[in-house]
């Protein structure tokens, strides 16, 4: 496998751990059950490991959807950008491609708790439609991203290969070449009616499961403010920010659904609850969709200079993913 300095390092760091935890407490390696863990990601818990959905958008939107109950807002402005002015495109979307790659690191403090760094690595397509024609006719650009979380997990019960999810992190987006995102997450902060119900400023934090999870009922009024920013401010807006609801899991047993994705632009202008037009917070209120198997909430920003032409090298993006538990 090839991969970039930072998987390296999170992987070494990962590697230290595990071999201080192993000298520490011998019996830990007895109670190591990897594979246990890996079916119990991808068993119950799908909604937080499937790394590819949370990636992406999974097709090329028409517009941006913003007023929060579902109608299209049209998006997509005047194309003729004025003198450092970004524009919206028509049209946009990510896809992901080629195979994806998990790698899951786990350190057993004891035999009956396990602590998982989860890395995958993601390649795909970028579509931008900035031709006003009636026509999707998008040009294409790549992109390499590295999703991660960490997770931690009790053993469900004695003898069972099965592990209990206790505690987990965002999962956290990023470009590959890390060198080369300018773009970046400050803080997301998720009311439920009037209530703050969560605050991160670390992506690296754990959050309790489920009990830390932002819940809410369907119908119930959401609002995400989310800080953000763009080291290169070569066009004003430097970024748009976007908000994806998400699922996975399948919300009717034995009707295999597709995943539940739906995007909405994030307003920086004052208007849909943001309170403060262009101070880099982000806003977007809308009642929860009832019916969906909503369980993720992205907050997605991309650098404007990606949207403004249809072909180039110039990915530039990252994005926090954030468990969310919706009432049955
Ligand atoms: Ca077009
Ligand atoms: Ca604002």
């Amino acid at each position: 496998m090839t991969h970039n300095p930072l998987p390296y390092a999170l992987l070494s760091l990962s590697a230290a751990l595990f071999v201080a935890g192993c000298s520490n407490s011998p019996a830990g390696l007895s109670g190591t059950d990897d594979a246990g863990i890996e079916a119990s990601m991808d068993g119950g818990y799908t909604d937080f490991f499937s790394s590819p959905y949370e990636a992406a958008d999974g097709a090329v939107y028409a517009g941006d959807l913003r007023n929060g109950d579902g109608a299209d807002d049209n998006g997509a402005g005047d194309l003729d950008a004025a003198e450092g002015r970004a524009t919206l495109p028509v049209a946009w979307g990510r896809q992901p491609s080629g195979p994806r790659h998990r790698r899951v690191d786990t350190f057993y403090p004891d035999r009956n708790h396990a602590e998982s760094a989860i890395t995958s690595w993601l390649e795909g397509r970028l579509y931008v439609d900035r031709s006003d024609d009636g026509v999707r006719n998008p040009g294409v650009k790549p992109f390499a991203d590295l999703w991660h979380r960490t997770a931690r997990f009790v053993r469900a019960g004695d003898g069972e290969d099965q592990w209990r999810l206790t505690a987990l992190t965002p999962g956290r987006i990023s470009l590959q070449e890390r060198d080369r995102q300018s773009v970046f997450i400050h803080s997301v902060r998720i009311w439920v009616g009037d209530e703050l119900a969560l605050e991160l400023d670390d992506p690296n934090a754990f959050l309790d499961f489920p009990a830390d999870l932002p819940f809410a009922a369907p119908g119930q009024r959401i609002r995400v403010e989310a800080a953000v920013g763009n080291r290169n401010q070569e066009w004003r807006p430097a970024q748009w920010a976007y908000l994806h609801l998400q699922g996975a899991h399948e919300r009717d047993a034995g009707v295999d659904q597709p995943p539940f994705e739906r995007r909405y632009r994030m307003a920086d202008d004052g208007t849909h609850g943001d309170r403060v037009a262009e101070d880099g917070i982000y806003t977007l209120a809308l009642n929860v969709p009832g019916d969906t198997p909503l369980a993720r909430i992205l907050v997605d920003v991309i650098a404007a200079q990606t949207l403004m032409t249809e072909f180039g090298d110039d990915y530039n993006s990252v994005a926090w993913g954030i468990p969310f538990r919706l009432e049955e």
